[in-house]
């Protein structure tokens, strides 16, 4: 029927609950709060600001984007490569309304993002479209040769003007490079500096973060 041919989706996703979205936000805005008062950080002020006589402050320079999500397939209603054959997957079917528990296991931060690292499962693997990574090597050289699933991540804020499909590629840049020099031991975990504003902390403990596999309409 009409139902049927209704429009797909803007994209498939884990939605953090409600309780959850609030743990990560304020574990984010903790980490943004501390991450500028570092020395470390200050000795690369030049990289989010032309006036580096000025602080920054990290929690005002980003925007928060709506309910916080992994995007496993991003479908732009069907104008998207491979849309429609992701919505008529079956394991998509069947996961559709499933609850999961994703491991966050970094946190990173760009002159135009921030973002969470998302480990999955082999399970989750299985939701996560196989052609990521390759598709994402135009605009990030390196991107083909990192593991499947290497550009999940959950979106916490991006910069003016900046819009949230910078933070994946952000991610997978990061990844691209040398493990960057730890630059502070801090409380959630080791902070390294990855040159040109890109700072990752990767968790002592992940966090856990129940989510509900879904699709977002807008
Ligand atoms: P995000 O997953 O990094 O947050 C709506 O714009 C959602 O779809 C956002 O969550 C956004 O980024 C994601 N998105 C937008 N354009 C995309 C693209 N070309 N590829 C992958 N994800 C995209």
């Amino acid at each position: 029927g009409p139902l049927n041919e209704t429009s797909l989706p803007l994209y498939f996703g884990w939605f953090l609950f409600s309780s959850v979205q609030d743990k990560v936000g304020c574990t984010a805005m903790d980490f943004l709060k501390t991450l500028d008062t570092l020395e470390g950080f200050k000795n690369h002020i030049a990289d989010f600001t032309e006036q580096p006589e000025k602080e920054v402050d990290l929690e005002q320079y980003f925007e928060t984007k709506g309910i916080l999500h992994c995007t496993t397939k991003f479908c732009d209603y069907g104008k998207a490569d491979g849309a429609s054959e992701y919505a008529k997957n079956p394991v998509v079917k069947k996961c559709y309304g499933s609850v999961f528990e994703l491991s966050l296991t970094a946190l990173f931060v760009t002159p135009r993002t921030v973002g969470a690292r998302v480990c999955l499962t082999d399970e989750q693997l299985k939701l996560w479209p196989a052609d990521t990574e390759k598709e994402s090597e135009a605009d990030v050289p390196g991107s083909a040769a990192l593991p499947v699933g290497s550009r999940a991540h959950i979106t916490l804020g991006c910069a003016k003007d900046v819009e949230p499909v910078q933070t994946g590629l952000d991610l997978l840049q990061i990844l691209t490079l040398p493990t960057g020099e730890v630059v502070e031991e801090m409380e959630l975990g080791s902070l390294r500096y990855y040159g040109e504003g890109r700072w990752m902390l990767d968790l002592r403990e992940p966090i856990c973060a129940a989510a509900c596999f879904s699709s977002f309409y807008g």
